[in-house]
């Protein structure tokens, strides 16, 4: 589902469900992938319930299967652009929903805590499996400064130079099976990922890396890009704007330099 191309970096967006309401969520959701996003992560608040989970995700494959809709109806649109995943980015076992099209099934490998490591996969993989979610293994992995996340997840957090330990992080993870990896400096972070940390996590593995936290100028998403990242999330942003076109325009500033 988040399938890496050599040379390629794509966006992801990340909708925090506690931040606006449903409709106002899928609003956003179809002006980011107005703007390239290539994903759409729902998540990100370790409190959040179930069912505004589940409002938000019904909302947006609405919005988007209305929008695909629409554009069948007109020869010269591109009705494809709309077929975007809507993926579930949980802070934990009770933060999900059927309506999603798949999930993060991370292990929040530097935790110090079972309940990151393996507490909250082991409650939620029942309902993933009865709701028929599609599960994108992931080594969730969280830098400095780490923000809200490294607290709250209780993560021995990677410093900028400590090369070696991410790279021994990706290779377990690869290792253990996982597809993909994600480098986290934390939503809203005052510095995204060091890059030294990207470029080594990229080299060291095949697994797909995606890299956020702290991401909001074109300068960093290139760098982030150069890099080694395969995706690049970003959350905050798109908070930030309750005008649509100027989202749409700064949504667009990052995305186009990719
Ligand atoms: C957080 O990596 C994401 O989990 C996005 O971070 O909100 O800082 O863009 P921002």
């Amino acid at each position: 589902m988040l399938p890496k191309k050599e040379g390629q970096t794509r966006h992801i967006t990340l909708i925090d469900p506690d931040k606006q309401t449903p409709d106002v969520a899928a609003q956003r959701a179809l002006i980011a992938v107005e703007s390239g996003t290539s994903a759409i992560f729902v998540g990100g608040s370790t409190d959040t319930e179930s069912n505004i989970v589940d409002a938000t995700c019904g909302a947006i494959q609405e919005a988007l299967e209305l929008a695909m809709f629409a554009s069948s109806q007109h020869p010269d649109a591109d009705e494809d652009m709309w077929n975007i995943p809507v993926i579930l980015f949980p802070g934990g076992a009770h933060a999900m929903s059927a309506k999603a099209d798949g999930i993060l099934f991370m292990m929040l490998m530097n935790s110090t805590s079972r309940q990151f490591l393996i507490g909250e996969q082991l409650q939620g993989a029942p309902y993933i499996s009865e709701a028929g979610l599609q599960t994108i293994p992931t080594g969730y992995v969280v830098c400095a400064p780490g923000g809200a996340v490294g607290k709250v997840g209780q993560a021995e957090l990677i410093q900028s130079d400590d090369a070696e330990l991410v790279a021994a992080y990706c290779q377990t993870a690869e290792m253990y099976g996982f597809s993909t990896v994600y480098l986290e400096a934390g939503s809203g972070a005052s510095s995204p990922v060091n890059l030294d940390l990207i470029r080594t996590a990229k080299a060291s593995m095949d697994c797909t890396l995606l890299v956020g936290g702290g991401i909001r100028s074109p300068e960093q998403m290139k760098a982030a890009a150069d890099a080694g990242a395969d995706y690049i999330v970003t959350g905050t942003i798109t908070e930030e704007f309750e005008d649509l076109q100027q989202l749409k325009e700064r949504l667009q500033s990052l995305i186009n330099v990719l």
